[in-house]
């Protein structure tokens, strides 16, 4: 029988793709068997409820009038090392290469322990961070030190080695949603609610609203396809750009077909009663709201930028379009909105090939070979 592992995790716990995608790691491992803690600023936000072996250990980070910043990473390091001691950990899978995978050395340090650290890119960490001359170093640091590094997608992959120059191996694992969760429902009674006609197409965006995700050109876009096809946009999400999209949907008399819904739950909802889905991004080294909407039956539209080519294949799931190019997503659009055959065809794939590529089981156990494949090679 193979041995149980102790776990330590690490992630940002509030909404973003990155902490959702931690933490049902985190679920589907503890239901394999291994005993997993949690090690966070706050209760990662899926964590919800009590489970079967997982464990939370609270960073407190304490402002002090000494220091002009909380000194969150120092606090972060001590509390794993404490945890590592305490629990006997054998691993720290930590989500992000900084500050998470530096904490996780020190700590390791501090812990005399043989720890060993499994790092996980997200994106932000290269594609944002790694612009910022001040911590290519680190970043590489925490990549090189820790004893497995994954990414999202080969193109981040790409992105950390142009970047940042790392000389160890990454390896690509997919992000992957739970399918128990994502699948398409019956919620038609959500479509009365919203007042969405019968015969009106659903197209959604799910985002946090930061520039990178561009929902201006969603917003634009749906400016043309709704002159042509009758349609309401769901924008699901709340961020820095807000204000900016307000002003947008105001300036191009949209109001009353744009629906500003804030951030939900149970996005499974709003996925099935939805035709198409836009993920209109500058950078997006995976874009796990396109996957949740596949896995719903929702074809979607992305642009031709860093990991989304490799979530919506163009053409089966899909389109991929030019970073901007508002005539030809809203052509592409149009194309999936009005032919009614593509439209179930396209609906079709998109779950078969989530459960292909992104399954969520095959996923996980490759986590887990990536965890024993460490103890095996000593
Ligand atoms: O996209 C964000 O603003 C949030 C960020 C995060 O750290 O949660 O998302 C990143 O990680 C997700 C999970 O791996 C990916 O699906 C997103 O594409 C990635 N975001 C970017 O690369 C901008």
């Amino acid at each position: 029988m193979r041995k149980k592992l102790k776990i330590g995790i690490t992630c940002y716990p509030t909404v973003g793709g990155s902490g959702v995608v931690a933490t049902e790691l985190g679920k589907m491992l503890a239901e394999m068997g291994h005993e997993i803690h949690f090690i966070s600023s706050s209760l990662p936000f899926r964590l919800n409820r009590m489970y079967h072996n997982i464990y939370y250990h609270q960073v407190e980070v304490n402002q002090y009038s000494v220091f002009q910043y909380p000194p969150y990473d120092i606090a972060l390091a001590s509390k794993m090392a404490e945890v590592i001691q305490r629990e006997n950990l054998d691993l720290l899978h930590v989500h992000y290469a900084i500050p998470h995978a530096v904490c996780a050395i020190l700590a390791k340090q501090m812990s005399g322990r043989d720890i060993k650290i499994v790092t996980t890119l997200h994106g932000t960490d290269i594609t944002v961070l790694g612009y910022d001359l001040t911590l290519i170093d680190a970043i590489r640091f925490g990549i090189e030190k820790s004893d497995v590094v994954t990414a999202v997608s080969n193109s981040l992959i790409e992105q950390t080695h142009e970047l940042i120059h790392p000389e160890k191996d990454i390896i690509p694992v997919y992000n992957f949603i739970d399918e128990r969760v994502y699948r398409r429902m019956e919620a038609s009674s959500l479509r009365e609610e919203f007042g969405i006609k019968p015969e009106e197409k659903v197209i959604i965006h799910v985002s946090n609203f930061r520039h990178v995700k561009r929902v201006p050109d969603v917003i634009k876009a749906f400016a043309r396809i709704q002159e042509r096809i009758d349609s309401k946009l769901l924008l699901i999400g709340d961020g820095p750009e807000m204000t900016v999209a307000l002003q947008l949907v105001d300036k191009l008399k949209l109001k009353g077909k744009v629906l500003f819904l804030g951030k939900q739950d149970n996005l499974e909802e709003l996925y099935s009663i939805s035709d198409l889905m836009l993920l209109l991004s500058e950078k997006e080294s995976f874009g796990l709201v396109a996957l949740e909407a596949m896995a719903c039956g929702v074809p979607c539209i992305g642009t031709n930028v860093g990991g989304i080519p490799e979530v919506i294949l163009d053409g089966e799931t899909g389109f991929i379009c030019e970073l901007g190019d508002i005539t030809e997503i809203s052509e592409k659009a149009l194309v999936i909105l009005t032919n009614h055959d593509l439209q179930r065809r396209m609906a079709d794939s998109c779950i078969s090939m989530v459960n292909e590529r992104f399954r969520a089981e095959h996923i996980v156990k490759q986590y887990e070979r990536l965890y024993f494949d460490i103890f095996s090679k000593g």
